[in-house]
């Protein structure tokens, strides 16, 4: 009886939870962040672009960013700028070949703020020179 009654103690918590945090079906947002198709990356790169034109264009590419906290991830002490450790190491972890630290550093001050990292990695991903970012282009390192 005794795993019964735990069955029984188990649901009743499950019961309780769904009370106090909201299951689906009581009006709360419920997101699904499963792929439905495809892959993790088309799942992404279709998030990321949200006038569903097949491309991403410089806004829809910083604010994608911005929602993964890429930068943030790369700005291991948290100011809010690279320096160029910084940013080489976490690069190198994303896969990210060819990048030049002094590119992306486009007003010389020897740091990486948000705005210059977002066109930075925009131009290094954009490898046609399209002005925008194509599903081909769109680099698994980013999600
Ligand atoms: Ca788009
Ligand atoms: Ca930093
Ligand atoms: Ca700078
Ligand atoms: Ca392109």
């Amino acid at each position: 009886m005794t795993y019964h009654k735990n069955l029984a103690i188990l649901f009743a918590l499950l019961l309780t939870a769904c009370g106090a945090f909201g299951c689906s079906g009581n009006g709360d947002v419920v997101e699904d962040d499963e792929p439905l198709g495809g892959g993790p990356i088309d799942t992404a790169f279709a998030d990321w672009d949200e006038d569903d034109d097949g491309k991403l264009d410089a806004d829809e590419f910083a604010e994608g960013l911005d929602d993964e906290g890429v930068f943030e991830e790369f700005d291991t002490d948290d100011d809010e700028r690279l320096d160029e450790e910084e940013f080489t190491v976490r690069a190198e972890d994303y896969g990210l070949v060819n990048v030049d630290f002094d590119t992306f550093d486009a007003d010389g001050d020897d740091f990486i703020d948000d705005d210059e990292f977002e066109d930075g990695l925009f131009d290094t991903y954009d490898t046609d020179d399209s002005d925008f970012i194509e599903a081909d282009e769109f680099a698994p390192g980013l999600i």
